[in-house]
């Protein structure tokens, strides 16, 4: 094995270094589109889309859920015999299984990583001890850590809340083990520090303050952000939007609401947005719906790629499949000027019956074969002008002329009122061209 391997046991043996091997390989342990060192534009692929593997969902779920038990008993839990024992076996997993993958980055949860302590402390001592094998572990094989973020969510002492919660007690524990989190962030050479509000809203409205609530968790974020930047940190701060779940109503429901929440706490400077796509189909978006707002508002950061079902209303959490999402989610990333210091990381877990060990990699090269070929329709899209020079002619109107007059603010309402007298007649009687627009993103997307 190589030798970034620390521990006694190879996780994967049957798994070796995943390969491009092109569209029509039959191999599903090979990439059919995603050819890291692949020049699209001026960037490689591999530098465009900065994969990133999610902790928990693939190296701490184990197939458990509502209805049933563990399907999915990992190795690194059933031959652990203590929690750190467990923890570090897990890692040396995750480590092997990014390496073999090729992605470039990960991210965790404080206590995805390693077991909460009896005391403060000691969730400290096992947080810190887990940090510096993943420190040696990133050195030797050079992946980086994306974002860290904190488990707000778990323990029964976040039931009414962290930031958010009624009692001030359990607001300033959430404090002492995000500030543990970002330390371990800075530690591990982070790019990002995320706040997922898992239980930061309310299930009734008649047990809630909801001013306070916002005002509290305002606060608490930029508290987080000042004690971040006193520590040399500087990353990129992420709010996750989700309208719901745990919650009846979380906080950050979608951007518009986080853009608004991040100027009311003065917080727009530090914090951008982390998009996850089944999240934005909760809240009634689509994906692509969310990516435009984020960049027309100026806070895209990065992206927790996965996908919902249409027909299920809730938080699947499943690997990216489909090209149409894929590449509108690429081209909107593609006019935001790209994730400079974000990722897509794969907030996606394998499904309860997935049990055979290669499916965890299946999953992951086909999510990466699916933004990769959404990189490619996208840059098409733009490259050949035909979409955004549509967009660009709609508006030419105000690109000269009153309409230039007016975007400048040197019309007044009355000026405005005038022409709009002078102006009346066939104006407005304009197609705007969908069913043309559609028809010609598919021939993109296919190819032709
Ligand atoms: C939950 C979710 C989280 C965040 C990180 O829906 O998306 O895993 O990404 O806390
Ligand atoms: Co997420």
């Amino acid at each position: 094995m190589a030798d970034y391997y620390t521990g006694k046991k190879e996780y994967f043996p049957k798994i070796g270094k995943i390969k491009y091997e092109g569209p029509r390989s039959a191999n599903p342990l090979a990439f059919k589109y995603y050819n890291p060192e692949k020049l699209v534009g001026k960037k490689k692929m591999k530098d465009h889309l900065r994969f990133a593997v999610a902790y928990w969902h693939s190296f701490c779920a184990d197939g458990t859920d509502p209805f049933g038990s563990v399907t999915h008993p990992h190795p690194w839990v059933t031959d652990g015999k203590t929690p750190m024992d467990i923890a570090e076996h897990r890692m040396d997993a995750a480590f092997e299984f990014f390496t073999k993958l090729g992605v470039g980055f990960y991210c965790f949860h404080d206590r995805d990583m390693a077991p909460e302590g009896s005391s403060p402390a000691e969730s400290e001592k096992n947080l810190f001890t887990m940090v510096a094998r993943a420190k040696k572990l990133q050195k030797a094989t050079g992946i980086k850590l994306l974002w860290g973020t904190a488990n707000l969510f778990s323990n029964p002492r976040y039931m009414n809340g962290a930031a958010t919660n009624p009692e001030f007690d359990v607001l300033a524990i959430a404090a002492n083990q995000v500030k543990s989190a970002i330390d371990a962030t800075i530690e591990l050479g982070g790019q990002g520090y995320t706040f997922w509000g898992g239980r930061e809203g309310y299930m009734t409205l008649l047990n809630t303050d909801l001013k306070r609530e916002k005002d509290h968790i305002g606060r608490f974020l930029g508290l987080a952000r000042d004690y971040a930047r006193k520590q040399g940190f500087k990353g990129i701060f992420y709010v996750e939007p989700k309208p719901m779940e745990p919650t009846k109503h979380q906080y950050d429901y979608d951007v518009e609401t986080v853009a608004l929440f991040l100027k009311n706490y003065g917080l727009e400077k530090d914090f951008r947005v982390n998009i996850e796509a089944n999240h934005a189909e909760l809240a009634g978006h689509d994906f692509f719906h969310e990516l435009e707002t984020a960049a027309a508002l100026g806070i895209f950061g990065s992206v927790d790629a996965n996908r919902g079902d249409f027909i299920n209303g809730w938080d699947t959490d499943q690997f990216p499949w489909s090209y149409y999402e894929t590449a509108l989610a690429m081209y909107a990333i593609l006019k935001a000027g790209g994730l400079s210091a974000g990722g897509l990381n794969f907030d996606a877990k394998i499904r309860r019956n997935s049990v055979d060990p290669a499916d965890l990699f299946i999953a992951h090269i086909g999510g990466m074969d699916a933004f990769a070929a959404g990189l490619e329709i996208a840059n098409r899209v733009i490259k050949d002008g035909v979409i955004p020079g549509f967009v660009k002619k709609r508006y030419g109107s105000f690109s000269t002329g009153s309409g230039a007059k007016f975007e400048k603010g040197q019309l007044s309402f009355t000026d405005l009122a005038k022409l709009g007298g002078e102006k009346y007649g066939k104006a407005g009687i304009t197609s705007g061209r969908q069913e043309y627009l559609e028809s010609v993103f598919n021939q993109y997307l296919l190819g032709l």
